[in-house]
């Protein structure tokens, strides 16, 4: 049952990959802030690479109308992976940060309610499907091919992100120490335009209705599954089996339909259900669900 030490390793409650170490996760707390960053946080598979899209082509007008191309992972770093010490000095204003990291281990100046939160969730059986799916992609996660194992080790969380309950229950519960934003993977899938509107208004970035309608043509999954740079197709052979999968997968809501069985989805709700009652989201199960 516990995850495998090639992979993970625990870090104040927090399982991490071992593509960063707890000497470099440690340092975060310190990590210096400007007041324009913008810090996206998430439980692994809630939509990151979206919204990570999504905030640079509204920031960004060379990213809008393609007439520069810069690397996700270059504009959009991930806060406690800093594989080649980068200096974040340079980036261009605002910076942006995309991490999984839990409510207690960010920079502790996101506290005092500097910079910008973005904490987009999703409902959590689309979230352990599209986990399950990714974790044959990833060569950096352990491949789990029994599904039924792998929804036990997500329901006692042991992954990478640990619990997804605490996740979620923590950045909710905490809301008011941050400058925050919740989104919705499923708002945003019902109405991208609405989510879009909503960012921009967070980050205080007017666009006009013709940049409106940009953003949200090149954000949609057909339109950016067509784009290397929103796909991360660039990403080098030794982190992903290009053959088995691609970060834009499928896109939906309610796909865990197609993979869980009744016991299954009965166990999941035995497990999360109280839990989740707690929360104050919503869940949409299925596409045709009221958000
Ligand atoms: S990661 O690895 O934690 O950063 O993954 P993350 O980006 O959070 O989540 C990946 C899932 O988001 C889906 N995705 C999208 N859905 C709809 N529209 C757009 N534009 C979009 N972009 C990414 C992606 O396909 C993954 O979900 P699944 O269910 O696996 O398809």
């Amino acid at each position: 049952m516990e995850p495998s030490k090639e992979y993970l390793f625990e870090y104040k409650g927090y399982y991490f990959s071992v593509e960063t170490t707890p000497e470099y996760v440690a340092t975060l707390e310190d990590f210096e802030i400007k007041d324009s960053d913008i810090f996206l946080a998430t439980y692994p598979k809630s939509g990151t690479v979206w919204t990570q899209n999504i905030l640079s082509l509204i920031i960004h007008e060379g990213h809008r109308n393609g007439t520069e191309n810069m690397e996700t992972m270059e504009r959009i770093p991930w806060l406690e992976y800093n594989r080649e010490n980068k200096d974040y000095a340079s980036l261009p204003l605002p910076r942006v940060f995309a991490t999984h990291l839990p409510y207690y281990l960010v920079p502790r100046d996101l506290r005092k309610k500097r910079a910008r939160v973005i904490y987009v969730t999703r409902n959590p059986k689309d979230v352990m499907v599209s986990y399950y799916h990714f974790s044959k992609y990833m060569t950096t996660l352990e491949q789990i091919p029994d599904f039924n194992l792998f929804m036990e080790r997500f329901l006692a969380g042991k992954v990478l992100g640990s619990l997804w309950v605490d996740h979620v229950a923590g950045w909710y519960s905490h809301a008011e120490d941050f400058n925050i934003l919740f989104l919705t993977y499923e708002e945003m899938k019902k109405d991208l335009r609405s989510a879009v509107l909503k960012i921009c208004k967070f980050l205080g970035k007017k666009l006009s209705d013709e940049d409106v309608d940009s953003v949200v043509r090149q954000a949609t999954f057909e339109n950016m599954r067509k784009d290397p740079r929103a796909n991360y197709e660039n990403l080098p052979d030794d982190i992903v089996a290009k053959d088995k999968g691609s970060f834009l997968r499928k896109g939906t809501v309610g796909d865990w339909k197609n993979i869980m069985t009744v016991a299954q989805n009965e166990r999941f709700d035995k497990v999360l259900g109280d839990k989740m009652k707690t929360l104050p989201i919503r869940f949409v199960w299925d596409i045709n669900d009221e958000v």
